[in-house]
């Protein structure tokens, strides 16, 4: 790169500065909000980035490239789209505004075609790593992709969460050399300075774990000082310097900043600066390699030159830069004020008229925008995979049965069938077996980006490596398990390939991935996940391997739906409507309906129940209504009054059930007719598709002013104004709204304390869940009427 483009380039990046910086001042003191709370926005964290985007956009990517941008550096983003021509300039002027762009990068809603969501640190930073993990599975499976470099833009103090090392850490994430990840180090967080010099640590991890790593310390100004006589004495100051005492210098100016720069120094730096006069000082100390660009671009170029490892460059930046908060260690959330955003806009020669314009299409910044902007249009990407996926694959259990090795079978059955078979990929952290998909892998092998020996023959678990696997296995990491379903729900746009991603987890520990669970959904992403096994019929797990209040996270998770179901062929049903779903679903988008567009979260437990009361319930109502009924969330399984016509002028009670408590609330039921009360059993397959149903009648009634129906999917179900008992294996309140749904009194029965260990009736005793509980809750309901 020569000079002049180098000239062309910073001319483009102090555009970027000033928009990034006036997008978040217009924010805060253009618009009136009238509700008295700070708007806020990042400044400075911004402008530490703007040399590195800029150089990103303006002369490294491709159109294939894919990048996740630092959740607090969304202005940089914003500007340099929209000097490209991909945004809008009335949303300039709208950053946090309703309907405007997002605080923080949104895949969903922003409108110029953020790649990565990013907001909770560290997840943003991984997403790319996961998706170029994504890539290798797709070239592998599907033929090779055009070559993406997959990019994250991280804050320093990201490399705080444990997730990243985490993800850095996994073997499914090793070799891929067409990660960089860029660390804004500008040894700022939040609060503070970061304290030490914590570079050497990360770079031993991130060497460890078999990366390339490369330090963009000093700019050129530094390096040129540093090759006088006597350079390497400043050099050595600088470098040994704490943190704290090289972040106070961008305060300062004159002999007050060499004052404080040389103290403690050792002998020969006074001498050295001594003829540098006091206003060149600071610019010298404080030039760094993350705001040179030509160092940048080389940097990018050495990591292009990896191809066999990601790549990791440490681009030392000032927060703040180029704006009087630069270093400032309360500047996270600062403001520029109205007159220092004055004098800046004077700085760059614009004018109130001129501020938000782009650059002249005729000026070599206007020539090359127009160049990049051709550079890196893309095509849109095809959603559906247009595929049938069958209504069920007529799993069929005559004896007792768990939804868990249910789960399993119906995988193996999709497996087998032409259309659907090679689209499904599962991916667990290291609970594959234990959560029965072990058939899926017999059938279909492991993924390996190379063929790999087998070492031992084992006739239950046929454990292949090769690259025509479907099943990517992950270390105990939650966190890597929904980041990596997330990236998988979300390769139709970022790897031009839609896959049926499935995977699997023990429950209780859904809450330990949660946040990233929350990340992918966010982000739009589309995938099945498997809690299980589930609850306390984990019995003798104890207390740390039960789970209770998931049921309530998948309730009310957007962009998930949450399905518990008790039998096989429900299960079946629901887990190929599920993935009929994400095969063929529309896009997620602004304005699109809050259909059910989103991820599936099964509930499962390996608890064998008999089937029987289901095949009645099947000859009873028919395949196609019972079908229709499990799926939109619930069914009658017994109606009292059919099995017990004796009861028609019996008090009437409901049993409302969902997964593996069943059997004790079908045992209820036939006491209480064994008391002369008509007791019709509930089998609710999808909480939240009921909830949902509910919510949206009861909405519709208080925006119209109008009275709300009983939605169709509890009428088919339940009897209207009938007092209603509860059953959960999962805290009691998750299913306690059912009561005012249906007009009755509820008596919600549930666990609702810490688990430990024991065998399904001791524990069901210690909660109230045996059948004899539940005809007392049922007598209470009754009573309460
Ligand atoms: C999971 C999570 N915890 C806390 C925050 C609040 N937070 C936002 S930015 C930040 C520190 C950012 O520091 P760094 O990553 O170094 O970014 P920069 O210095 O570039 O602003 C924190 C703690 C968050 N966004 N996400
Ligand atoms: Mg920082």
């Amino acid at each position: 790169m020569n000079q002049h483009d180098l000239d062309v380039l910073d001319e483009i990046q102090r555009r970027v500065l000033w928009l990034a910086t006036r997008i978040v001042d217009a924010a805060n003191h253009d618009r009136n909000t009238g509700d008295g709370v700070k708007v806020g926005g990042h400044q400075a964290s911004s402008a530490s980035l703007v040399t590195a985007m800029t150089a990103l956009w303006f002369a490294h990517l491709d159109a294939e490239d894919r990048v996740a941008v630092k959740p607090h550096a969304s202005p940089v983003f914003h500007a340099i789209q929209y000097l490209l021509g991909n945004l809008d300039r009335s949303y300039l002027t709208r950053l946090r505004a309703r309907g405007g762009l997002q605080s923080y990068p949104s895949r969903t809603k922003d409108p110029d075609g953020v790649d990565f969501s990013t907001g909770s640190v560290g997840l943003g930073a991984a997403a790319p790593l996961f998706a170029a993990a994504t890539r290798r599975y797709v070239d592998a499976h599907f033929g090779v992709r055009p070559h993406s470099r997959f990019v994250a833009l991280i804050g320093d103090a990201e490399l705080d969460e444990g997730n990243i090392w985490e993800a850095v850490a996994d073997p499914a994430t090793t070799g891929l050399g067409n990660v960089m990840w860029l660390v804004d180090f500008n040894r700022q967080s939040l609060d503070r300075v970061v304290p030490g010099v914590r570079i050497n640590q990360w770079r031993g991890q991130f060497e460890a774990a078999g990366w390339h790593v490369v330090e963009v310390k000093y700019g050129r100004r530094l390096a040129e000082a540093y090759a006088r006589p006597g350079g390497e004495r400043l050099r050595d100051w600088i470098d040994a310097m704490p943190n704290e005492q090289y972040q106070s210098l961008f305060g300062l100016t004159g002999p007050a900043l060499r004052k404080q720069f040389l103290d403690g120094a050792p002998a020969g730096v006074a001498e050295f600066v001594a003829d540098i006069p006091d206003d060149e000082l600071g610019p010298l100390v404080t030039d760094l390699g993350g705001h040179d660009m030509a160092a940048l671009l080389d940097a990018y170029a050495r990591c292009d030159a990896v191809t066999d490892r990601p790549s990791v460059v440490f681009a030392y930046t000032v927060k703040g830069w180029g704006l009087p908060i630069a270093g400032n260690p309360r500047n996270h959330s600062a403001l520029l004020t109205t007159e220092q955003v004055d004098e800046l806009r004077a700085a760059y020669g614009l004018t109130a008229e001129t501020e938000w314009d782009r650059l002249d299409p005729a000026s070599p910044a206007g020539i090359r925008t127009g160049e990049r902007r051709e550079a890196l249009s893309r095509a849109p990407r095809e959603r559906a995979l247009r595929v049938t996926v069958p209504e069920s694959t007529r799993v069929r259990a005559t004896k007792p049965i768990s939804t868990q090795e249910v789960f399993g079978r119906v995988l193996v059955e999709l497996a087998r069938d032409g259309q659907v078979g090679r689209y499904l990929v599962t991916t667990a952290p290291d609970v594959a077996t234990s959560t029965n998909l072990a058939g899926f892998i017999n059938k279909t092998g492991v993924f390996a980006p190379t063929q790999q020996r087998s070492w031992s023959e084992d006739r239950m678990l046929r454990w292949t490596e090769s690259p025509a696997g479907q099943h990517i296995e992950l270390g105990i990491s939650e966190m890597n398990l929904f980041l990596l379903l997330g990236q998988l729900g979300l390769s139709w746009d970022l790897s031009a390939q839609p896959l049926l991603p499935v995977g699997t987890v023990y429950d209780p520990f859904v809450l330990r991935g949660l946040d990233a669970f929350l990340y992918g959904t966010y982000s739009g992403s589309r995938f099945v996940v498997a809690g299980t096994p589930s609850g306390i019929t984990l019995a003798p797990e104890g207390g740390a391997h039960q789970s209770t209040i998931t049921a309530s996270v998948g309730l009310e998770l957007p962009g998930v739906t949450f399905v518990e179901p008790a039998y096989a062929s429900a299960l079946d049903w629901l887990l190929c409507d599920a993935l009929g779903q994400i095969a063929g679903g529309p896009a997620p988008s602004a304005t699109a309906a809050p259909a059910e567009d989103g991820a599936y979260y099964f509930r499962l437990s390996t608890r064998p129940i008999d089937q029987a009361p289901f095949a009645a319930a099947r000859d009873r109502l028919g395949d196609a209504v019972l079908r229709r009924q499990v799926v939109a969330g619930a069914y009658r399984l017994v109606d009292a009054h059919q099995a017990h016509p004796h009861l028609a002028d019996a008090p009437v009670v409901q049993l409302a059930a969902s997964g593996a408590v069943l059997p004790e609330v079908l045992a209820a039921a036939a006491e209480l007719a064994e008391e002369g009360i008509a007791a019709h059993v509930v089998d609710v397959t999808s909480l939240d598709r009921l909830y949902r149903a509910w919510q949206r009648t009861l909405r519709q009634g208080v925006r119209t002013a109008t009275v709300p129906s009983v939605p169709g999917a509890l009428r088919s179900a339940f009897a209207d104004r009938v007092p209603v008992v509860t059953v959960h294996d999962a805290a009691s309140h998750a299913m306690a709204w059912l009561g005012s749904a249906l007009g009755a009194p509820a008596v919600p029965l549930g666990v609702d304390e810490f688990g430990q260990s024991g065998s399904v009736p001791e524990l069901y005793e210690l909660h109230d869940l045996l059948p004899g509980s539940i005809v007392n809750a049922a007598l209470a309901a009754l009573a309460l009427r």
